[in-house]
């Protein structure tokens, strides 16, 4: 991406002064982000993220620019009541609108770059593995009560455990890159799973576990942290918040918070569950998302497993698949990555006993229990 194609971009947005660097931003897997620096013609300096919006992967882009553009008004109507708390800013097209389609099919939009902040790929930090539990469950205390309507489901049965499986077979049966030999043990990891994949969605259909407005995407590097007071200050990444139940938003944080390698690690004996992480996820969460039923926090230790379990087999379907989902960086990323989770899933199931004897001590200790 030229800086000539970048300034032609910008010129459809309300953004003061002209650019002066353009630098691909972040390691998101989905959306290409760029951080943008302006001067005024008074030296005065800008900055801005600006994204280009994956359009295979969210298939009705100005869906997802209403849900952001609804969540962010609801969240600045409420911000006095949260200090410290940054909400992020939207910057308009010149005639108002939240984004642009390009003539050639792209879509693109831009944010106030959050200044003064740090995220992280990984953490070992049991105080910031609180602040980000406590960050999500802030940030889902917030949504709680946004008027209807329901929000757009930007990607349909993103979390549907279930439906991943499905794919995951089909991807299987196809084999369209001629891969499946060399995934056998992963695809009788998963097979041997089966009878749990659709657990969390069956006590939802049951009426057991509420439907709330979730995240979706709560992986660390989707909170921002204050360098000085180490306190969790944004969250963002908000293309898949969404109707969903709060247990993955859990989950998906305990998911990069508590494995002590990377999502990448290709040696998988270097795959920790962190437990002493897991206990700061599990306070942070409950010290502040007072809305939880009993049967929410009875799965959260689940919840802990499914998500790595889910999410790797979503990285082995994109493998079969011929890497068309996920960004990658070299040829066997996404089969690096789903090792590593289901390396992960495994070492929750040897302590599952003492992951819900935490819970339940954190329930009684926050006032749940
Ligand atoms: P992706 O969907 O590809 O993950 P994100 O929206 O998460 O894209 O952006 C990638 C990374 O860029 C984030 O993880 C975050 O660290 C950083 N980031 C995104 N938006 C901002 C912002 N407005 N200010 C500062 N950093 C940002
Ligand atoms: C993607 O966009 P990013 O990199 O924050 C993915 C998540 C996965 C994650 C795995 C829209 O998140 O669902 O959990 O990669 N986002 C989407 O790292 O599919
Ligand atoms: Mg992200």
């Amino acid at each position: 991406m030229n800086q000539n194609t970048i300034e032609e971009i910008l010129e459809s947005f309300a953004i003061k002064g002209k650019v002066t660097e353009a630098k691909p931003f972040g390691s998101g897997h989905i959306n290409d982000t760029f951080k943008i620096t302006t001067e005024e013609a008074n030296g005065t300096a800008h900055q801005y993220t600006l994204q280009r919006i994956n359009h295979a992967v969210f298939r009705q882009p100005q869906q997802v620019m209403d849900n952001i553009e609804r969540t962010l008004a609801h969240l600045n109507s409420k911000k006095d009541q949260f200090p410290g708390v940054k909400v992020l800013n939207l910057v308009h097209t010149k005639e108002g609108r939240n984004c642009i389609r390009t003539f050639a099919g792209k879509w693109w939009r831009v944010y106030d770059f959050i200044d003064d902040v740090e995220s992280y790929d990984n953490v070992r930090d049991a105080d910031v593995v609180y602040e980000a539990a406590r960050g999500f469950a802030q940030f889902q205390n917030m949504m709680a009560d946004l008027p209807a309507p329901r929000l757009y489901e930007t990607i349909p049965y993103f979390h549907c455990t279930p439906m991943r499986y499905a794919t995951l077979e089909e991807a299987a049966f196809l084999d369209l890159r001629d891969r499946l030999n060399e995934v056998a043990p992963e695809m009788d990891f998963v097979r041997n799973r089966k009878h749990l994949v659709a657990h969390l969605l069956n006590r939802y259909l049951r009426g057991q576990i509420p439907e709330r407005i979730t995240h979706n995407d709560t992986k660390i590097n989707n909170a921002l942290f204050d360098p000085t007071t180490k306190k969790c200050v944004a969250v963002v990444d908000l293309d898949t918040i969404m109707p969903g139940l709060a247990l993955y938003d859990f989950g998906d944080m305990c998911r990069t918070t508590c494995n002590t390698a990377d999502e990448s690690e290709p040696d998988t004996d270097s795959v920790q569950f962190d437990i002493k992480m897991f206990e700061a996820a599990v306070t942070g969460y409950l010290d502040t998302a007072r809305f939880l039923t009993q049967a929410e926090i009875q799965e959260l230790a689940f919840s802990a497993w499914l998500l790595p379990f889910m999410i790797g087999i979503r990285f082995l379907t994109d493998y079969l698949q011929g890497d068309t989902y996920f960004k990658t960086h070299y040829p066997k990323q996404n089969l690096d990555r789903c090792r590593t989770q289901f390396k992960l899933a495994e070492r929750i199931e040897n302590c599952r006993e003492e992951m819900q004897a935490i819970v339940q001590r954190a329930a009684k200790a926050t006032g749940h229990a």
